[in-house]
């Protein structure tokens, strides 16, 4: 084996049984070299600039977007392929039908046989990293076994990355193992494997973040539920976010809406003008861990350390914060470029593209000119409101959960469960319409269940009576709502404006968990009525109004019959109580 001067670092030391498995993998896919990462900032300068040299990387526009890059993709390659994404566990019911699933003792001789020499002529990668504070007891540490240094890039920024992480490993002797190749990046010869019960990651084919940066959806998510389930507490994907009211109490509110639909902008949202004195603080994006705390409340981290977000849409009207936050130090993927070498995406108001992320010159005819699920992915601590708790080991308390999808009709604005069982249901109950974070068609409404369809590790059925356990443990638990941020009326018009203005919403609910904002009791749950909300300065018709804050009971009796079937797919491991709530809500609607 050709030896890279880094083997020399005294890292492989630190952790026998990480330096016994790297040597294990070495041997399966011949790696020309082995690199340990430090996760120094030094180690990231030199990789960057090995990447712009070799053309992976392409400096931007140095004057308007200092150290900033950006990268293409494969065109085959440019989002989450959950059709290729599978669970395997010993018993198929174990993963249950949200899940793809595959024997492991077939899936691992099927990805024993792809990463067999699979990097003859490449460097392998070693990346130990610490998803969360590396000092909370709530995170939980991985390594990733890469090929591909661009994914050792996203890694530094989306983990606590190098030597911190593989002394908690040394420490805790228990580790996440995640191998990763993009292998010839042939959707043929492309799967995305995970064994919960022995905690590892195999992924080959993909460079995509959602594929490749396996700390993200493969261990936070994916692994991180079933861990969770075995030690009680929830690995949800959800942002986090911390709301000041003008008399200065900030509340932690976390919400789980499916892939590009607006989490990363709530979690930055910018207070409207007329609404002054609210400030808005980010603690996470996009996936929340939550445990039981000793007081009886939900307490919640963040295991990243970064954002991987999609970039169409932001500008400083929709997101001044994201907008200014990736105009320096940020790696993009896909996006288009101006004549002077600036990034370029839809939804930007001002330049012009003339390359397109294929880095063809820019032609209409060939579509959007950054992919619609270009990203950019920043360090949180470029973000101008990053929560000061948001590193804090214990986390922060939630006073509420928030669930939405991406619906046309029938989900009114806001409503809140009567209690946590019932919200289990409405979580339960999710549906929204598809997007380009994953392949295949978009804008079909699915079920998406606390938005994990793509990311719950195991049977769904199971993963509700877990969410009922945590529920019954929580002696204050937090109040749970439903939002629909994406109504519209007949001719596609959407009728509430969303972004800043998304705070009257919030700002009603946390004036229901402080016992001051009263609701109409419905069918479906509590819903505020049009003067329930703050509308002061808002720029919606009382008309529209009244059709965000409307049940439609004829709809919704077709809602119950569709949930009730969908539930029924999961058989007898259904916890039953799901269909109580459901035959209440039924009930209520005559
Ligand atoms: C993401 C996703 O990238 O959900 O966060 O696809
Ligand atoms: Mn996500």
């Amino acid at each position: 084996m050709a030896t890279a001067p880094h083997l020399l670092t005294p890292l492989p030391s630190l952790s026998k049984d990480v330096a016994e498995w790297v040597e294990s993998v070495r041997q399966l896919t011949q790696a020309k070299a082995v690199r340990w990462c430090e996760g120094s900032e030094s180690e990231v300068k030199e990789l960057t600039a090995e990447l712009v040299r070799s053309g992976d990387l392409l400096p931007l526009n140095a004057e308007h977007f200092p150290g900033c890059h950006l990268a293409r993709s494969h065109p085959s390659d440019v989002a989450r392929v959950e059709h290729l994404t599978y669970i395997c566990t010993q018993s198929k019911d174990d993963a249950g039908p949200n899940n793809n699933w595959m024997a492991p003792d077939e899936a691992r001789a099927k990805m024993r046989s792809l990463f067999s020499g699979c990097m003859k002529d490449r460097t392998l990668y070693v990346v130990p990293y610490c998803m969360g504070p590396i000092d909370s007891p709530y995170s939980r540490c991985g390594v990733e076994i890469t090929d591909s240094p661009y994914v050792v890039l996203n890694m530094a920024i989306m983990t606590r990355m190098g030597r911190p992480a593989l002394e908690r490993i040394a420490r805790e002797g228990t580790f996440v193992k995640g191998m990763h190749s993009i292998g010839e990046l042939d959707p043929e010869r492309r799967f995305i494997m995970h064994f919960p019960e022995t905690l590892e990651i195999q992924s080959y084919g993909s460079g995509y973040g959602g594929n490749a940066l396996l700390g993200k959806k493969c261990h936070a998510l994916r692994i991180a539920s079933w861990q969770a389930r075995t030690e009680g507490w929830l690995a949800e994907h959800m942002l986090i976010v911390g709301l000041q009211n003008p008399q200065g109490e900030t509340h932690y509110v976390a919400c789980a809406f499916p892939s590009a639909c607006g989490k990363t902008n709530l979690a930055m949202l910018i207070p409207p003008a007329s609404l002054p004195g609210w400030k808005v603080f980010t603690v996470g994006d996009d996936i929340a861990w939550l445990t039981p705390g000793p007081d009886g409340r939900l307490w919640a981290i963040n295991p990243e350390s970064g954002y991987f977000g999609v970039v169409p849409g932001t500008n400083p009207e929709t997101n001044r914060n994201a907008y200014e936050m990736i105009r320096r130090d940020t790696l993009f993927t896909n996006v288009a470029l101006t004549e002077d070498n600036q990034p370029w995406w839809e939804g930007l108001t001002t330049g012009k593209p003339v390359i397109d992320w294929q880095g063809r010159p820019y032609d209409p005819a060939n579509g959007p000119a950054a992919h619609p699920n270009s990203r950019f992915t920043v360090s949180a601590r470029n973000n101008p409101a990053y929560s000061p708790h948001a590193e804090d080991p214990r986390g922060v308390p939630i006073s509420a959960l928030v669930f939405g999808g991406r619906r046309r009709e029938l989900a009114p604005l806001v409503y809140e469960a009567r209690d946590w069982k019932h919200g289990v249901l409405v979580g339960a109950s999710v549906a929204s319409e598809t997007t380009a974070a994953a392949t295949g068609k978009v804008g079909v409404v699915r079920r998406d269940p606390m938005a994990m369809q793509p990311f719950c590790g195991y049977n769904f059925a199971d993963y509700w009576a877990h969410w009922l356990n945590v529920g019954a443990k929580l002696k204050n638990p937090p109040r749970i709502y439903h939002v629909n941020w994406f109504r519209r009326d007949a001719d596609g018009r959407f009728l509430w404006p969303g972004y800043g203005e998304n705070l009257r919403v919030l700002e009603w609910m946390l004036r229901r968990c402080a016992g001051q904002a009263s609701a109409n009791e419905t069918a479906i749950g509590n819903l505020p009525r049009p003067e329930d909300l703050n509308v002061k300065g808002l720029n919606v018709s009382d008309a529209d109004l009244k059709a965000l804050l409307s049940v439609d009971p004829a709809l919704w009796k077709k809602e119950v019959a569709d949930i009730r079937a969908y539930l029924q797919g999961y058989g007898s491991r259904l916890p039953a109580e799901l269909l109580n709530q459901l035959a209440i809500v039924e009930s209520r609607l005559g």
